[in-house]
């Protein structure tokens, strides 16, 4: 490994450590997230996952991703939980809202297995990262043609993926694609969704009661609380109500007939997608397809971000709320995604590198405990609801760091590229494979045992 430790960490413990927990919790043909809180497959999980897995078990690392694209629907939809099942077909573990609750045969286009009995599955997407991890693990494969034969198998369920992004949820035709739940953009409780969310009301009766699973598996003060996982049920509900058929969604969906209450182009998913983009040209390119419409997408995504959602005081990009036709700026570590997909121009790179490095979301900025500084904070810790261990409202986060670090490397931010470096060897150093760390103190928080950190690590160490 090129990677240099900071002194007192034994990487290749380290890297042992995080594939024994990756084995452990692997379930057959896939890896879940975590056991007791997440017991099932999650979506950009396992892309993390796979990219991992592919420095050392490239097969693992394939059936990861074929086993969740077999949860794909007709329509292109990667939903963002593919359940497991259980010997009586039931989950396997508890976790609300289970399998029943999405009722996901409601839609026609929902799948099934080769003897016709339905695949079950949510009815929302996470951040596609799909085509970034099947590229990774075409590159990393040792026999060639065997890449060759994993990229055709891939390349037409991604670009099914992908047209139903920009298909269906790019409502306005201007490249962005929107989110219509917070568990869409794979930070539920950011302060991001505080405004959007807070806007929908609850009427007496417009929901089931529901039994919370998640505060069993992990301390209850940082997980989302009551009103707020009311909403997510509600938006589940209005969903459902339209059997999940896009146009119902896109036209209607809203409890009194209206548009659907939650719609909102968010920066980290545009940006994943636009680098999805970029990697699926590549992909089209080498199996003979068409590159061209890929690359196009790309730029178009790339192009409304960079003339839209630039915030030239904060050095950083800002969503835009359709619900409420206007942009909204909360910063969060989200807002230097656009790195990842080589969005921004060389100097507002720069000016990005400086907001990242400065106190709002590195702790050792203002001075270092024991010379250790924890970055990336996922929000602005000089903003009032900052909560250094408070899920996505403050704490490191394993995927963001990963993917802020490959935005800088892609600049040749070699300085501040190492600042993150560090950080994440030390909090899994010291602290395990945790879901998340407390941005000041490096405390792992949320569940213990959370395969993307692993996975992550072993990438960084490669
Ligand atoms: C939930 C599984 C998921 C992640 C999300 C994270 C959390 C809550 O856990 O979501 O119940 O789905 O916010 O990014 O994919 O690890």
């Amino acid at each position: 490994s090129s990677v240099v430790p900071p002194s007192g960490i034994d990487l290749p413990a380290l890297v042992r450590r995080a594939k024994e927990l990756l084995h452990r919790n692997r379930r057959g043909d896939h890896t879940i997230p975590a056991a007791g809180l997440y017991p099932h497959q999650w979506s950009w999980d396992s892309a993390f996952i796979a990219i991992g897995l592919s420095h050392y078990d490239v097969p693992a690392a394939k059936q990861e991703l074929r086993t969740l694209f077999r949860g794909q629907w007709a329509n292109g939809l990667l939903p963002h939980i593919v359940f497991s099942e259980g010997d009586d077909g039931r989950g396997a573990e508890e976790y609300f809202p289970g399998p029943d609750w999405w009722d996901s045969a409601r839609s026609p286009h929902a799948p099934r297995d080769e003897q016709g009995a339905p695949i079950k599955t949510s009815g929302l997407v996470q951040p596609p990262v799909h085509a970034t991890a099947v590229l990774q693990v075409a590159d990393r494969d040792p026999d060639p043609a065997a890449a060759a034969v994993w990229l055709r198998e891939m390349h037409p369920k991604l670009v099914a993926w992908h047209d139903y992004l920009y298909r269906e949820r790019d409502v306005d035709g201007n490249g962005l694609v929107s989110i219509r739940h917070p568990w869409e953009s794979g930070m539920d409780n950011s302060p991001l969704w505080d405004e959007p969310l807070g806007r929908i009301d609850v009427p007496e009766g417009s929901i089931p009661d529901y039994r919370r699973s998640d505060r069993e598996h992990a301390d209850p003060d940082n997980r989302p609380d009551d009103a707020t996982y009311d909403r997510y049920v509600l938006l589940v509900e209005l969903a459902k109500a339209c059997d999940y058929d896009e146009d119902r969604l896109r036209c209607g969906g809203g409890s009194d007939g209206g548009a659907f209450p939650f719609r909102v182009e968010d920066v980290l998913f545009n940006s994943l997608l636009a680098r999805s983009e970029q990697d699926l040209a590549e992909i089209a390119r080498r199996v003979g397809a068409d590159d061209a419409p890929h690359r196009r997408r790309a730029e178009t995504t790339a192009a409304f971000l960079n003339a839209n959602l630039w915030c030239p005081d904060t050095h950083m990009y800002r969503n835009y709320d359709l619900a409420a036709d206007e942009p909204f700026l909360r910063r969060v570590a989200g807002g230097f995604a656009p790195l990842f997909a080589g969005v921004p121009c060389r100097d507002r790179a720069e000016q990005m590198r400086r907001a990242m490095r400065s106190t709002s979301f590195n702790a050792c900025a203002d001075g270092c405990h024991d010379g250790v500084g924890y970055a990336v904070a996922s929000f602005d810790r000089d903003h009032p609801d900052y909560q250094s261990d408070g899920y996505w409202r403050g704490p490191v986060w394993m995927n963001v760091d990963w993917l802020l670090l490959a935005g800088l490397r892609r600049y040749g931010m070699a300085g501040e590229e190492s600042v993150v470096r560090d950080s994440m060897l030390q909090l899994t150093a010291r602290s395990g494979f945790r879901e998340h760390y407390d941005a000041e103190t490096g405390a792992g928080g949320g569940a213990e045992g959370f395969s993307w950190s692993a996975a992550l690590l072993i990438d960084l160490a490669a």
